[in-house]
């Protein structure tokens, strides 16, 4: 890592000169906004923070800031940004990739990197579709909606992806839309803020293959600012909640993540003095 930190003071100072390819009104121009306000407003060295990448057209993310990036393999960003989170614990790690990335072919890594609760950040791209590959349906294409590639709608129920992170017990668990940039910002921030596993449900419409931004205006409203973000069934409540569509923090829990855990492992098992495998090693130094 270089020594030298590098903060910010506007949003200009943190984009790269790869300008942004994605297709006007692209939902991802809109968390992409968001997280350069985020990393403004929490004065995140850049030097030290990474992004993280799947494959698709949020995968290209990364490449249009100056924190350092990863643009990995389809499906396997959370695997990649534990790895990193991992390696060096003193870095800030957001992990950003599709629905299609994170429900489909990685469908499998979401649980585990909630039961891990390693420290980072998981920002969910929702389009609804598959951008990058023109327009396929996707795990969170609901039945409502009709795409070219898919004249008659999807035949099965879509996946929800805070419902699925409830049910992880992910421990920070929150709901965003690109048409709502500020309140995203904000939410970015507790999300990255947050020590443990953070999963942000990002709803970013793809006007090109699954234009929902009208669908989802209708639907949008803030979580209650009764709602207690300690309370589980609650949480589960508004996600059921048919008709509405709730933005916001649904659930909150301070469990020790990964990090953490191994540090207390790794104290406790040196208290006790060398072990069987050092005690080996020594015959060979
Ligand atoms: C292992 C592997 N399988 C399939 C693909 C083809 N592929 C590229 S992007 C993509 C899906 C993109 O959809 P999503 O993850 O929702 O991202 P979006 O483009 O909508 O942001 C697929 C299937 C690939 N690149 N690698
Ligand atoms: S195809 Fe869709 S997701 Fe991809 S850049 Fe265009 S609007 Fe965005």
């Amino acid at each position: 890592m270089p020594q030298t930190n590098v903060h910010v003071q506007n949003v200009n100072e943190i984009k790269s000169n790869v300008v942004p390819v994605w297709c006007p009104g692209c939902g991802d121009y809109g968390v992409l906004a968001a997280i350069y306000r985020a990393c403004v407003i929490m004065d995140l060295d850049l030097k030290s923070t990474v992004i993280v990448s799947g494959i698709g057209c949020s995968g290209r993310l990364p490449i249009f800031t100056k924190c350092y990036g990863f643009h990995g393999v389809h499906g396997r960003v959370l695997p990649t940004a534990t790895g990193v989170k991992l390696a060096n614990p003193k870095l800030t790690v957001i992990a950003v990739g599709g629905d299609g990335d994170g429900l489909a072919i990685g469908g499998g890594h979401f649980p585990h990197a909630a039961r891990r609760n390693v420290d980072i950040t998981y920002i969910m791209m929702d389009n609804s579709v598959y951008g990058l590959t023109k327009g396929q349906g996707s795990p969170t294409t609901a039945p409502e909606f009709t795409l070219k590639a898919l004249p008659y709608g999807v035949q099965e129920e879509n996946l929800n992806p805070v419902a699925l992170s409830l049910a992880y017990d992910v421990s920070y668990v929150a709901r965003v839309f690109s048409g709502a940039i500020d309140q995203m910002t904000d939410l970015f921030v507790k999300a990255i803020q947050h020590k443990g596993f953070s999963f942000v449900h990002a709803i970013s419409p793809c006007t090109a293959f699954n234009d929902t931004y009208k669908f989802y205006r209708e639907r949008v409203v803030p979580i209650p600012a009764e709602h207690d973000v300690h309370n589980k069934k609650s949480a589960l409540d508004l996600w059921q909640t048919k008709g509405k569509v709730y933005l916001g923090t649904f659930y909150e829990d301070n469990r020790l993540d990964m990090g953490t855990t191994f540090q207390k492992l790794s104290e406790t098992v040196q208290s006790k003095g060398k072990g069987t495998m050092e005690r080996l090693f020594d015959q060979f130094t």
